[in-house]
């Protein structure tokens, strides 16, 4: 008898905890791929993200400061793909730890490229690099061949991660690329950042159990997407033909001001009666307006998002309200 053995694809996700890292795993698990998740130890477990799919998913330890525990994880498994998400991804934090940021979000990338180059260098590698990148903005809308204009710790060390992946690409011919992502949210987004702030400040007030919500900058537009839309492009970059970087995103800006006054509005609210302008959350440097020009990644990979700003809105406000034991307007 013959037999037929069918080997699954393998990819390593880093930041398998992270809100990318949950819906990429999803999308891998559905396209049948043996996925193995690098999570870096804590003394509490943060499985909140990937709890309902972590006995599909191998879960190792290891951590972008610590060059061993990536040569084992590479040498081990030999995936045919990776994907480094993980990086120590808040803006503000970035000037409070800025080190920390450079050595996680920077030199992270060149450790991983190193596993690779040195263990399995036919691993394709994708790197999240990110439209914090184009910061104080060179030419509207953003592309590919934009200059970069980084206007944080974080934003100078995801350049130097984009232009270390584009040189390990050029220089050892590996299949290595880069994801220029701009903001993708959700359900899932972490409680800091402006969007989640907004939608779970909001559905506190409306059920009482807060009375306003403190924001920074409400002028600074971003082009706000679905994280599961984006994942879906990570995935269509490391399975083209060839090693290209992409800029992802929507091509519509909305203000900070326009996601408040949605995210009231739907809870029949006027954001005017609680939002409070708070100086402690105005950055140092701030970047004001990101927009993408995503056209060569949907005419090449034909990728295109699915939920747009309201969408994505009253994805969230939902998403709250039934965590916060409200009702689903
Ligand atoms: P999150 O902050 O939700 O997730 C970051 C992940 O990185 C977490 O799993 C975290 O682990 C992990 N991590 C942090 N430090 C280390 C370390 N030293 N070693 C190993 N793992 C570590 O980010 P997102 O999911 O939103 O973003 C994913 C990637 O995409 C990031 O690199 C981000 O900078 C980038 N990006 C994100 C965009 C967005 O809009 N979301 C846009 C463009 C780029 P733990 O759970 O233990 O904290
Ligand atoms: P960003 O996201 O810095 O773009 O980085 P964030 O949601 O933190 O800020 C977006 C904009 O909102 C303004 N803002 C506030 N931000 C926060 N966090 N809290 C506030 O109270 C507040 N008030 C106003 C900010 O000033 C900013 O202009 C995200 C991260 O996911 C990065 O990892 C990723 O690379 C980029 O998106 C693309």
């Amino acid at each position: 008898m013959i037999q037929c053995r069918v080997t699954k694809k393998k990819a390593l996700v880093t930041g398998i905890t992270g809100q990318d890292g949950s819906y990429l795993a999803e999308l891998l698990l559905t396209k049948g791929y043996r996925v193995i998740g690098m999570m870096r130890r804590s003394s509490v477990v943060t499985f909140e993200r990937i709890q309902h799919i972590q006995d599909q998913i191998d879960i190792i330890q290891g951590d972008l400061h610590d060059q061993s525990s990536l040569m084992d994880l590479i040498e081990k498994y030999k995936p045919d793909e990776v994907y480094n998400l993980a990086a120590q991804s808040f803006v503000p934090t970035s000037w409070n730890q800025p080190v920390l940021t450079g050595e996680v979000t920077a030199l992270g990338v060149t450790r991983m490229l190193e596993a690779i180059r040195l263990l399995s260098p036919q691993t394709r590698f994708y790197q999240a690099s990110s439209s914090e990148m184009f910061g104080k903005v060179r030419e509207v809308p953003q592309r590919e061949t934009t200059p970069f204009y980084p206007r944080s710790p974080y934003g100078v060390a995801k350049v130097y991660g984009h232009w270390i992946t584009v040189n390990y690409r050029e220089s050892y011919n590996l299949f290595a690329v880069s994801g220029i992502l701009f903001n993708h949210e959700s359900p899932r987004r972490g409680t800091e950042f402006v969007t989640r702030k907004i939608s779970y400040g909001a559905v506190r007030i409306k059920l009482g159990l807060a009375k306003e919500l403190r924001l920074g900058n409400l002028d600074a537009r971003r082009d706000w997407g679905f994280a599961g839309d984006y994942v879906e492009a990570m995935w269509q970059m490391l399975n083209n033909e060839t090693p290209e970087d992409f800029v992802v995103g929507t091509g519509e800006p909305h203000s900070v001001r326009e996601f408040c006054d949605q995210a009231f509005a739907y809870l029949d609210m006027d954001y005017h009666d609680y939002v409070i302008q708070d100086q402690r959350f105005i950055r140092p440097a701030e970047v004001d307006m990101l927009v993408a020009d995503s056209s060569r990644v949907r005419k090449t990979l034909g990728w295109a998002p699915r939920i747009d700003f309201t969408g994505l809105v009253e994805m969230m406000v939902d998403a709250d309200l039934k965590r916060l034991g409200g009702e689903v307007t």
